[in-house]
């Protein structure tokens, strides 16, 4: 690309990113912003800034790329998932409504019920922090739809490149715990949440999402009732005060600003949770079929995938010196069990030095010295092994509608000069 033109696409974000917050507060307000065009670049709006409006992309760093502004998703450039955690403000951010505008934590609460459940209960958040023991996990949250802009033929949502991913220590309370409080009988098979963010159309009897995830998995020991991220509260745009983090499973499991949970004597069928939302053909088909309802099942566990996040595609390396290729794996297995990289194109695979996860659902850094034998062009390509012997595939994994669990090998571009 010439200097040129990265410079217009440079401009062009900067100005969708103003032209996005204009149309966020006008449709807040459900009026024009009228003088538009003439607000500042950079500047936040001022009925945002004292809460009455939505909170856009505050607390987010401005390296994201932002998909989509209403609702807001935005994802993380591989290079910014270098960090061992990844930092608050460089987590990806995935809505499907409208963020609640004021959260009062004095008065946020969380409610248990359900046909399954034993009896209902509300608890506070300081009921949640002084009554249960508190947990902090390692945990990567991945949306199903990662890698989804690689599918072809397309499938209609957000186009995630690889970044709708990232892995934070989250701190809270263990979900099965506060099951346990409640009691739930042996009819339980599924629960699921309901948050405090609101349907896109204005309808307040419409739910964005409302997922969930089977008892057993529920009552795993990674899974939290978090209102904390990396020790400090969590943003308001992951969830703010209170979330749930499902390891593990797609992402769309995790509810955001969480304030109830239903327990289910049958499969939740919430927002989101029927075909072909979260679904995949129950068998595999050729790309572009169009696959009926009933044949398409819903996505549990995520599939084993690597990032490599240094260097970035466009790195130049001067011949002779040794790299360090580095990056993230991770799975819904107990562990990754190695992780390789070619600089041939597949032909031979270099082991590389990979840590053992935290916890199960935390990500692992790998690393790895290369030599490049020449001057020229050459692709990384990085490949994932986990304990059950699933391996990432070199090209795009099966096609599906709804261009969900893309984990083909991620692969970046270096010149040796
Ligand atoms: N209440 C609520 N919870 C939600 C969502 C949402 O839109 N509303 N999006 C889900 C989806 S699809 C994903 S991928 C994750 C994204 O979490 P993050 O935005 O914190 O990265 O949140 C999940 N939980
Ligand atoms: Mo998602």
């Amino acid at each position: 690309m010439s200097d040129k033109s990265k410079h217009k696409l440079v401009k062009n974000r900067r100005d969708f990113v103003k032209k996005s917050i204009m149309v966020s507060v006008a449709s807040f307000v459900g009026l024009p912003v009228v003088f538009a065009k003439n607000f500042p670049e950079g500047l936040i709006p001022a009925g945002i800034l004292d809460g009455t409006l939505p909170p856009g992309l505050i607390g987010k760093s401005d390296k994201l790329i932002v998909l989509n502004d209403k609702p807001i998703n935005a994802e993380t450039p591989a290079h910014f998932l270098d960090d061992a955690l990844t930092p608050n403000d460089l987590f990806f951010v995935r809505n499907n409504g409208i963020p609640p505008v004021k959260v009062n934590i004095e008065k946020w609460t969380l409610t248990i019920e359900g046909e399954a459940a034993q009896s209902s209960k509300t608890y506070t958040l300081s009921e949640l922090k002084t009554k249960f023991k508190q947990y902090s996990y390692n945990l990567t949250l991945e949306c199903g739809g990662n890698g989804r802009s690689e599918f072809y033929p397309p499938a209609k949502g957000n186009q995630w490149s690889t970044g709708a991913v990232g892995c934070a220590k989250w701190t809270g309370v263990r979900l099965a715990d506060v099951l346990k409080d409640v009691g739930f009988t042996s009819k339980a098979v599924y629960i699921g949440y309901y948050g405090a963010d609101t349907h896109l159309s204005g309808d307040p009897t419409k739910e964005p999402i409302s997922r969930g995830v089977p008892i057993q998995k529920a009552l795993e020991d990674e899974c939290l009732i978090a209102w904390s991220m990396n020790d400090k509260d969590l943003p308001v745009l992951n969830g703010y005060p209170l979330r749930l983090v499902i390891g593990g499973y797609p992402a769309s499991a995790s509810g955001k600003w969480l304030n109830k949970i239903v327990i289910r004597d049958k499969v939740h069928d919430g927002q989101k949770m029927k075909a072909p939302a979260y679904r995949l053909p129950c068998d595999p088909v050729a790309p572009g079929t169009k696959v009926k309802d009933a044949n398409m099942c819903i996505i549990e566990n995520m599939p084993v995938k690597s990032l490599i996040t240094y260097p970035k595609t466009g790195a130049m390396i001067s011949k002779g010196d040794k790299v360090e290729v580095r990056g993230k794996s991770w799975t819904a297995a107990e562990q990754v069990d190695k992780v390789e990289v070619s600089i041939d194109f597949g032909e031979s695979w270099i082991a590389c030095k990979l840590e053992k996860s935290a916890n199960r659902y935390a990500w692992q850094p790998y690393s790895v010295q290369i030599d490049f034998p020449k001057k020229g062009y050459y692709e990384v390509w990085a490949r994932a092994t986990d304990t059950e012997g699933r391996k990432q595939p070199m090209v795009l994994p099966g096609w599906n509608p709804k261009g969900y669990l893309n984990n083909a090998c991620h692969r970046i571009a270096v010149k040796v000069q």
